[in-house]
């Protein structure tokens, strides 16, 4: 679903911080794993709705990060095919995004797939929002994903006031190993953008 109108009255904002301006939105609804709602995969078209996609890590519209690399690439988690990135062997590992500089989004769902081959596989996260990509808040608190080797699993996340800019899963319980790996294929945000 795709919907374009003027910033409300009274629209949230992003954080603590007022919008000096009259942004663009973009309504990224969940409709089902994988499909091209997603607020990556817009970012992957540029940010303009129709346009021709490319991996939004890749061309840097988007900005990913990990509290660590073990394996596999951060463009892997946005390519939208079948993959393997391992985090770090650590507490609390993450993947995180940045939206970019006057980009905020009110999330409404996010879509994690696992690793695509064999072996350990992600049990317990969650998904958490920051405006200064220091001080991170809940959105969600215990997501448990299917245990399939390259299969999605869908979260919603609880209306909330503030429209944030940077996002990151973090690992909340052990790998099905019983380490301390995150090991993803794919994520996907759901929302309302402001662009
Ligand atoms: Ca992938």
């Amino acid at each position: 679903m795709l919907a374009f109108a003027p910033l409300p009255m009274g629209c949230p904002s992003p954080g603590n911080k007022t919008l000096q301006m009259s942004p663009r939105i973009y309504v990224g609804a969940y409709s089902s794993d994988g499909d091209t709602n997603g607020i990556f995969y817009f970012a992957g078209q540029g940010y303009v709705v129709g346009g021709t996609w490319a991996n939004p890590q890749t061309n840097q519209n988007i900005v990913m990060a990990a509290s660590g690399i073990g394996s596999g690439t951060l463009d892997s988690i946005v390519n939208r095919d079948s993959s393997d990135t391992f985090d770090n062997n650590a507490l609390n590992n993450w993947f995180s995004v940045y939206l970019g500089v006057g980009r905020y989004l009110i999330p409404s769902h996010y879509t994690f797939r696992q690793r695509s081959s064999g072996g350990d596989l992600m049990t317990l996260m969650k998904l958490q929002s920051s405006s200064d990509n220091l001080n991170w808040t809940d959105l969600t608190t215990a997501d448990a994903p299917t245990q399939t080797a390259d299969v999605f699993t869908s979260f919603s996340v609880a209306a909330q006031p503030n429209m944030y800019s940077y996002f990151r899963l973090i690992r909340t319980g052990p790998d099905t190993g019983a380490s301390g790996f995150f090991c993803i294929g794919e994520w996907e945000l759901y929302g309302t953008l402001f662009y």
